[in-house]
């Protein structure tokens, strides 16, 4: 969970001071507040959640096509992946990460969530806004999104496995569900 003073003084405004940075190998570079964030086209989709560890579970997630935040920052021909950054850090300490090809972001099941089963999503899992990247288990689906790269290459990124857990715990970069 994030465990910080700026993070608690985002649920204490409802996140309206919350904005998300786009930026790195892109065109356009831009900060999306919350409220613009929740002005662009949305779509809802119902799919099953895959733990790397064994559960799944079931929910409606609404929010933007990631393929929408592309067409704003358009990114340049050498982004080859996007890194998503958390507010929160992972559970050995340091930043929760995680890269995704960039191909897999104009998926159209992959969306930056801010709703969940039809009402805000909560703080446990992932407000102001997480990830949906729905043909990749759960530990690539960075909760509470600080920020979003884009990169040619993840090697310098971490210790270069292409995420947290890729990184500590010795999961594939490599592992569509
Ligand atoms: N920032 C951050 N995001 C994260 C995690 C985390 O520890 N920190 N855990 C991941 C894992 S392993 C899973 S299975 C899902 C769980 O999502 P849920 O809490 O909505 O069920 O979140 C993913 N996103
Ligand atoms: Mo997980």
């Amino acid at each position: 969970m994030p465990n910080s003073p700026e993070f608690d003084a985002l649920v204490a405004d409802g996140f309206s001071t919350y904005a998300l940075r786009v930026g790195g190998l892109v065109e356009a570079p831009r900060v999306f507040s919350y409220a613009e964030l929740k002005a662009m086209p949305s779509q809802e989709q119902i799919t099953t959640h895959f733990c790397i560890q064994g559960w799944s579970g079931v929910a409606k997630w609404g929010g933007v096509p990631m393929r929408h935040i592309l067409e704003l920052v358009r990114p340049k021909p050498e982004a080859r992946y996007a890194v998503f950054y958390s507010l929160a850090d992972g559970s050995d300490g340091g930043r929760y990460y995680d890269v995704h090809r960039i191909s897999n972001m104009r998926h159209e099941l992959t969306i930056l969530a801010y709703e969940m089963n039809g009402a805000p999503v909560s703080v446990l899992h992932g407000a102001p806004l997480r990830l949906r990247c729905e043909n990749e288990l759960g530990f690539k689906m960075v909760k509470w999104i600080a920020a979003i790269e884009f990169v040619s290459d993840f090697a310098d990124l971490g210790a270069g496995q292409g995420g947290y857990n890729e990184d500590h715990e010795f999961y594939g970069y490599r592992m569509p569900i």
